[in-house]
C-alpha cells in the first residue's frame, strides 16, 4: 500500500521535526529533505486516511495544462483551492474601499464575527469575478504561476516556450533524453510578479522499460493540507503523459525541501496516523488525442473508499 510513504513522512516529522516560524506566522514543525517514492502500477495514489476531494485536484490540474492563470475557471469548477492568493491582491489593491481585510487569514481563525465579515467579502469578491469580465482579469488572475510557466515561459527575446508540449513531443521522439525537465521557478518572476512564488518548482520524467515515471522537487511542502493534492496532482499528470505516449505509469518520486507540518494541523495528523490505510483507488481516464483537449468530465475515479474528511485551516 503505497501511501504508507506518506504516513512515514508524517511520522518522521512529528518525531524529528523542527520547531520554526514562517511566513505565515502559524510555527511549524520542519524537516528538510525528504522523499517518497510511489509505484502507480499499486493505485493511484490519492489518500484513503482521510477524504481528499479529487475533483479539485484534477480541476486545478486541467487549469495548468491549458496555461491558466486566473481563478475564475477554478470557481466554475466550484473549485476554491486559491481563492485566498486572489483575494489577498484584491484587498490590499488601492481600489478596495470596503472593510479592513488585514490579516484576514488569522483573524478568520481567531474571531468569529470578523470571519462572518471576511466570508461576505469573500462571496462578493468570487461573484465579482464569476460575473464582471474586466475586474477579473485584473483581481482574478495569480500572475506568473505554474499555468504560465508551463506553457507561456517568456524569453528574454520576448517570444514564449510551451514548456509541457515541448517535453511530451521529446518523450515521444526520444525517450531516452535525460533532458525531460519542466520548471516553474523564474527568478527573474519571483517575488514581485506572482501571487505565490511555486512550491512545486521543477519535474523530470524519466523512461525505461515501456514505463514512465516522474520525479518532483518540491522546495515547500504543507504536509497536511498541500502535499496531498500534490502527490495526487502529479501523480495523474504522470498517468495522462503516459497515456498520450503510449507508455505505462512507472513511479512517482516526490523530493520535499522544507517538508513542514503547520502548528494548528498536528491534532489532525495525529486523528489521521490512528487510521488503518484502504484499497488505493483506479484511475479512470476516457480516450483522447492530447491532453490538452482533456475536460474535467473525462477522468474519473473508481473505487475509492477513504476515512472521512479531517478539517484544517490553511495558513496564508
Ligand atoms: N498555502 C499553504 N499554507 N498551504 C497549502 O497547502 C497551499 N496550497 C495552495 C496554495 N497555498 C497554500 C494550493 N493548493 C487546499 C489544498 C490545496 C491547495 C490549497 C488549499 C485545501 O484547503 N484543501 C482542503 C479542502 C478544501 C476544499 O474542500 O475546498 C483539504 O482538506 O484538503
Ligand atoms: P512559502 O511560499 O512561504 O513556502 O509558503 C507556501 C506554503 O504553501 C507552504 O506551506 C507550502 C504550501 N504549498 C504546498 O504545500 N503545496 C502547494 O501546491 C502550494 C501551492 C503551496
Amino acid at each position: 500500500m503505497s501511501e504508507q510513504a506518506y504516513l512515514d513522512l508524517c511520522k518522521r516529522v512529528l518525531e524529528e521535526g523542527t520547531k520554526k516560524e514562517d511566513r505565515t506566522k502559524t510555527g511549524t514543525l520542519s524537516v528538510f529533505g525528504h522523499q517518497m517514492r510511489f509505484d502507480l502500477a499499486e493505485g493511484f495514489p490519492l489518500l484513503t486516511t482521510k477524504f481528499v476531494p479529487f475533483r479539485l485536484i484534477v480541476s486545478e490540474l486541467i487549469w495548468f495544462i491549458q496555461g491558466d492563470t486566473n481563478i475564475r475557471y477554478l470557481l466554475k469548477h466550484n473549485n476554491n483551492i486559491w481563492n485566498e492568493w486572489a483575494f489577498k491582491k484584491w484587498v490590499e489593491s488601492d481600489e478596495y474601499t470596503g472593510p479592513d481585510m488585514d490579516n484576514f487569514g488569522h483573524r478568520a481563525n481567531e474571531d468569529p464575527s470578523f470571519k462572518e465579515l471576511y466570508l461576505k467579502e469573500m462571496d462578493k469578491f468570487k461573484k465579482s469575478i464569476l460575473e464582471d469580465d474586466e475586474f477579473a482579469a485584473k483581481y482574478g488572475d495569480l500572475g506568473s504561476v505554474y499555468g504560465s510557466q508551463w506553457r507561456k515561459w517568456r524569453t528574454s527575446k520576448g517570444e514564449t516556450i510551451d514548456q509541457l508540449k515541448g517535453v511530451i513531443q521529446a518523450i515521444k521522439q526520444n525517450p531516452d533524453s535525460r533532458r525531460h525537465l519542466i520548471t516553474a521557478w523564474n527568478p527573474e518572476d519571483v517575488p514581485s510578479n506572482m501571487a505565490l512564488p511555486p512550491c512545486h518548482t521543477m519535474f523530470q520524467f524519466y523512461v525505461a522499460d515501456g514505463k514512465l515515471s516522474c520525479q518532483l522537487y518540491q522546495r515547500s511542502g504543507d504536509i497536511f493540507l498541500g502535499v496531498p493534492f500534490n502527490i495526487a496532482s502529479y501523480a495523474l499528470l504522470t498517468y495522462l503523459i503516459a497515456k498520450e505516449c503510449g507508455l505505462k505509469p512507472g513511479e512517482f518520486i516526490h523530493t520535499l525541501g522544507d517538508a513542514h507540518i503547520y502548528s494548528n494541523h498536528i491534532e489532525q495528523i495525529k486523528t489521521q496516523l490512528k487510521r488503518e490505510p484502504r484499497n488505493l483507488p483506479n484511475l479512470h481516464i476516457q480516450d483522447f488525442q492530447t491532453i490538452f483537449d482533456l475536460e474535467a468530465e473525462d477522468i474519473s475515479l473508481e473505487n475509492y473508499d477513504p476515512h472521512p474528511a479531517i478539517k484544517a485551516p490553511v495558513a496564508v
